[in-house]
């Protein structure tokens, strides 16, 4: 491989994806060999800057030192056990994480929509246990243009046809409400069955949708006062992505479950958490619900690493800062390709305009080729996410490439 040519050697690692992996996926060109902090660099050598953070999971930066010594040395000691058995790791991560984010309890999972899966089955089983809802009639209401994941349960109250359409038969028990409209809630939770409200405080995949301010804490209150449980997706906006460390706490909301991956390890290994109180955690049972991996040594000492560095190194506080810079720097393009500049701390977009037969794909193709890696989300909106330790001198740098190109599209 060593003597191919420039770009050949790209050309031929995506001729392998494409012959021997499932097109499941559309992946920008560029062939990718080694992170580092804010960039990566592909497998010619050229440097980007990653303005996509794998879609929030490496908020902490490409392969961060503290969190890598974490999993090697780990790796070296005790990798898994299962949860058949105790081990020195888990109660110590299980005490740390529950004292960070303010909760009795955590159910160790390891995927994003593993936990998105077991807070749908804890909101039920209080349902039956606590609420008193005749057990399989629990509702859960979500929202429309919600992204929670892929299983088969999850597509089921997805209403984006990519993500849902020839999967069925689809699970029961689920009702869509438009996002961001208190009113639709309310109506919605007239229904005595109604168990649980699920919601992402900010909708990265619908194209960075921040709702009004007020409708988390409105949504939380309503909930409250109908006995329904209010379930935060933070998946993608939580770990200090939004400028906070939840961007429930933006509302001062504390949600009664809690659902947090990606970023729990900074990128270097799948960890997913539910966090919620012993009255709603401890209606699932010994013996009702696990997995494997959820929980094991690895996962334990690196997602406790990766949680130190969001601390110590004020990633909230940071993306606060740089999110301010970013947006007002992207409000300068001059372009009308640009039509809304949109988000929270770092977690933006921008809507593009299809302009002389370019679209935002032409725009992410031209980014790669100035050295910065985005992808777009719905045709015409470009998600920017790029680490959160990020600083002012490389925000700025990102910021002309991003406008650069746009205004260089337009010639
Ligand atoms: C892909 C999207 C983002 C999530 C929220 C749960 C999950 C996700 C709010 C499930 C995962 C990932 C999935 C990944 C791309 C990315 C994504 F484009 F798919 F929709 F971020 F917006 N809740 N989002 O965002 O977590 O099981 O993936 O660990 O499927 O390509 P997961």
């Amino acid at each position: 491989m060593k003597t191919m040519i420039a770009g050949k050697k790209a050309a031929h690692l995506i001729e392998l994806e494409g012959k021997y992996g499932a097109h499941n996926y559309h992946p920008l060109p560029v062939v990718l060999e080694r992170g580092e902090g804010v960039y990566v660099w592909d497998v010619d050598g050229k440097q980007y800057f990653d303005f996509l953070s794998a879609y929030s999971a490496v908020n902490q930066g490409h392969c961060h030192p503290k969190i890598v010594n974490a999993m090697i040395t780990q790796a070296r000691k005790l990798t898994l056990t299962s949860r058949a058995f105790y081990n020195d790791s888990l109660g110590i991560y299980e005490k740390a994480i529950t004292e960070y984010f303010g909760f009795d309890k955590v159910l160790p999972m390891n995927t994003g929509a593993e936990a998105v899966e077991t807070a749908i089955k804890l909101c039920r089983k209080w349902a039956y246990q606590k609420k008193g809802i005749a057990e399989n009639n629990a509702k859960i209401i979500v929202c429309e243009g919600n992204f929670h994941g892929r299983t088969t349960t999850i597509i089921s109250f997805s209403n984006d046809p990519d993500g849902h359409n020839e999967y069925g038969p689809y699970t029961p028990g689920f009702e869509l409400i438009p996002y961001n409209n208190i009113e639709a809630l309310k109506k919605a939770l007239e229904d005595k069955n109604v168990a649980g409200f699920l919601v992402e405080p900010i909708q990265g995949e619908a194209g960075v949708i921040v709702p009004d301010e007020g409708y988390l804490s409105a949504a939380a209150q309503l909930c409250k006062k109908a006995n329904v449980l209010f379930i935060a997706d933070e998946v993608q906006t939580g770990i200090s992505r939004t400028g906070r460390l939840l961007a429930v706490n933006h509302e001062n909301v504390k949600p009664d479950i809690l659902i947090l991956g990606k970023a729990l390890s900074g990128g270097t290994y799948p960890i997913s958490v539910v966090l919620a109180d012993d009255e709603i955690m401890l209606c699932i049972k010994p013996g009702e619900h696990g997995s494997t991996f959820g929980g094991n040594p690895i996962a334990a000492r690196v997602a406790i690493a990766a949680l130190e560095v969001v601390h110590d190194e004020k990633l909230s506080e940071n993306a606060a800062a740089m999110g301010e810079i970013f947006r007002a720097e992207l409000k300068k393009i001059k372009s009308d390709r640009v039509e809304v500049v949109r988000g929270k701390g770092l977690l933006n977009a921008i809507v593009i305009k299809p302009m002389n037969g370019k679209t935002a794909w032409d725009v992410c193709l031209a980014l790669r080729d100035n050295g910065l890696l985005a992808k777009p989300t719905h045709d015409h909106i470009i998600r920017f996410a790029p680490p959160l330790i990020i600083n002012k001198e490389q925000i700025l740098e990102a910021a002309d490439i991003i406008r650069r190109t746009i205004e260089g599209l337009d010639k």
